[in-house]
């Protein structure tokens, strides 16, 4: 099966039966339990200089994020990584479904658990699923199947979407646009830590989903989206020289 569709992840098949009820909420008076009353919003209201002052500062701090594969083993307070999952939790998602999951490991041997199923599976697909085309396109990255940082990073953070929810009746409630709701969080994570000068790289290890989810004894209705290994960089990490396109080669102004 080398050649056969190597986007294809065998991850989106994990379709384990899971504990929701077949029938999907379709019942009203579970939406009505929580009522959203609307209550008044005001913005923090930057003057304009402020404003263009704060947009160059921002873009400055978020153009030296780099992915980074040689992270540091020291510790990082662990205050700092649940305020940047806080963070990432603001993101919008569909019907204020919430549907994220995030998990992290600073457990050794659970660190080097996954470790052996991510290295296991990514050496069949850099020798067999991804193909030659996809292997010569990443040289330049100089990436393989061995993942140091999956044992060195003080934090792995794994990142499930919830694919629908669970009821308190068991039946399912449905998680509009979720992938696209965590992938929204996963770059405010990525903002957060970012801002608090850590280092990760967003690995999404092809094929490794089901195995992981089950190693975190995580439900069936979640599906590994991202895994990231968070900490400072080592001191010796080395990362490509890359450059960015330019405005006008990302911005289109009608
Ligand atoms: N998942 C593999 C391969 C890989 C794929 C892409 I696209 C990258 O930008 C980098 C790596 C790995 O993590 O090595």
């Amino acid at each position: 099966k080398a050649d056969s569709r190597p986007w294809v992840d065998q991850d989106l098949q994990d379709d384990t039966e899971d504990k929701g009820n077949e029938d999907e909420d379709d019942d009203l008076v579970d939406n009505e339990e929580e009522d959203h009353p609307q209550v008044p919003y005001s913005a923090s209201g930057y003057p304009e200089e402020t404003m263009l002052e704060r947009s160059k500062d921002f873009y400055t701090l978020m153009n030296q994020r780099r992915t980074v594969r040689f992270i540091s083993p020291e510790l990082v307070p662990r205050e700092v990584i649940n305020n940047a999952i806080l963070t990432a939790g603001t993101a919008p998602s569909g019907a204020h479904t919430e549907p994220w999951t995030f998990v992290v490991v600073s457990d050794p041997e659970t660190k080097h658990q996954i470790r052996q199923i991510v290295e296991k599976e990514e050496e069949v697909n850099y020798l067999q699923r991804m193909g030659v085309k996809w292997v010569e396109d990443l040289t330049k990255f100089r990436t393989n199947w061995i993942k140091e940082y999956l044992d060195v990073a003080p934090y792995l953070i794994l990142v499930f979407k919830q694919i629908h929810g669970i009821l308190p009746n068991g039946k399912k409630l449905t998680h509009y646009y979720n992938e696209i709701s965590v992938s929204i969080s996963c770059g405010i994570l990525l903002a957060a830590l970012q801002n608090v000068g850590l280092v990760t790289v967003t690995s999404t290890p092809l094929n490794c989903g089901p195995q992981l989810r089950l190693l975190l004894k995580r439900p069936a209705n979640e599906k590994l989206l991202m895994l990231l290994p968070v900490g400072y960089p080592a001191c010796d990490a080395t990362v490509p020289q890359l450059k960015r396109k330019p405005l006008y080669d990302i911005m289109v102004h009608i």
